[in-house]
């Protein structure tokens, strides 16, 4: 107990990045454990945000004097480092936004309202996808008369890929779907689910909210003709993702917000846009959040990706072992692990999962409780909510253990 057999990560060096991670929680050393939601920080993402703050403040690309010419350069260098991180082709394709639900509505608008769309077309999504991969089309739904179909999942949580036969059609104009769940862990085919949206004539969007953070993620090799991503999953700060979209296409679409490094040339009453990646960039932007993901992700790349992904499959493996051990516990997803990301939801009979959430958080350990913003899956389900544990490349087996010790402790607290 308390051991992986192998571990591909050093997660006692990992720690000792991450100060927040100790500390006690109700008496209790702390159990982090809702990195599905947004992760802890590495000292070396606070440093580098700190020496932007301390060093060089200024905005960026107006600023003709030193502190701006840093800060642009540490801006635009960020830009690189995510390009290289998720091998997009060119870092014009690379397009900051303030986190994935931003980088899906600019599609939704700039692609979908202003053109890319009309009445009957159809979109393809799924019913796993988080309201933010959701509401989007429900926009374009109601505006445009645009149609909107749901490939189902197995009773183990995988996609039912046969689906795509019948629902991609020559009226399809997009089909979106999430690298991996965030509530049942599952990871999706993406790749082969572009090649069927392209064969069909469609785009393909994926949300990669969820995987970029925890396993190598190619963006060329999924060939994807927009890509999603929030930074604060990925050991950044809040406020800061990418909108990662094919060149041609970006071309042809039109901004979605007016103003700052939009712009090329205003006169009155016409303008003209500047170029990519900046003609989605309207306004001062995220400097220091930009600047903080750049390092997150040389904090990824200096462990390796392939790394984080092995020892979090491990850990996963560990903790679906330990939680089965639990009689009445229910866990939800893909039982074999080279199908599913650290995304552990679970239900217990009898009790609330917010009761379960709280008992937890008497116990040190932070899960999150509820619909995960994924309520039209909570209904394919046939559940309310559920309790979700999701693990990073910091926890360690002993943590997995605390928990499911922690639930043992919930069911004798409801005399289970
Ligand atoms: N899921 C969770 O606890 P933002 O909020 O824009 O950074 O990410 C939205 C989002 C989009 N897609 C997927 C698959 C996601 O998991 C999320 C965020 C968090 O599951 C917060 S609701």
């Amino acid at each position: 107990m308390g051991k992986l057999k192998e571990s591909a990560l050093d997660t006692r060096a990992i720690r000792q990045d991450f100060p927040v991670l100790d500390q006690e929680v109700h008496g209790k050393r702390l159990v982090y454990l809702d990195n599905a939601s947004t992760s802890q920080k590495p000292r070396p993402v606070v440093e580098k945000m700190n020496e932007y703050l301390n060093l060089y403040t200024a905005n960026v690309h107006r600023s003709i004097y030193q502190l701006g010419e840093r800060a642009t350069e540490a801006y635009e260098g960020a830009r690189d480092k995510i390009q290289a991180f998720l091998n997009v082709r060119a870092r014009e394709e690379v397009i900051y936004t303030s986190g994935t639900t931003e980088a899906i509505n600019a599609v939704a608008y700039s692609w979908g309202m202003k053109g890319g769309l009309q009445e009957g077309d159809e979109i393809v999504s799924t019913v796993m996808e988080h309201h933010s991969n959701t509401i989007p089309w429900y926009f374009l739904q109601d505006k445009l008369g645009v149609v909107l179909k749901w490939v189902d999942i197995h009773d183990d949580g995988t996609l039912k890929m046969e689906d795509y036969d019948e629902l991609i059609t020559s009226r399809t104009k997009l089909v979106t779907v999430t690298q991996c769940s965030n509530v049942l862990g599952t990871i999706n085919p993406v790749a082969e689910i572009a090649k069927r949206a392209h064969e069909a004539g469609a785009l393909c969007l994926v949300d990669a909210a969820q995987s970029a953070p925890h396993m190598p993620v190619d963006a060329q090799a999924i060939d994807a003709d927009f890509l999603a991503v929030s930074g604060h999953k990925m050991l950044g700060p809040t406020g800061i993702g990418v909108l990662c979209g094919r060149e041609d296409i970006l071309e042809e679409m039109e901004p979605f917000m007016g103003g700052g490094e939009m712009i090329r040339e205003v006169h009155l009453g016409w303008a003209r846009w500047n170029d990519l990646p900046w003609k989605f960039e309207a306004g001062t932007p995220n400097i220091m959040g930009a600047i903080g993901l750049g390092a997150a992700v040389d904090y990824l790349e200096g462990l390796d990706m392939h790394l984080v992904r092995e020892h979090e499959k491990a850990l996963t493996a560990y903790a679906l072992e330990r939680l089965a051990g639990i009689e009445g516990l229910r866990v939800y997803g893909p039982t074999d692990v080279s199908q599913r990301a650290g995304v552990v939801p679970f239900l217990l009979e009898g009790v609330h999962p917010h009761d379960i959430a709280s008992i937890l958080d008497s116990e040190g350990i932070a899960v999150r409780a509820g619909h995960h913003c994924a309520q039209p899956l909570m209904d394919r389900l046939d559940v309310p909510a559920t309790t979700r544990a999701s693990f990073y490349l910091y926890n360690t087996a002993e943590e997995a253990d605390r928990l499911a010790e922690a639930l043992k402790r919930v069911k004798e607290v409801f005399r289970l």
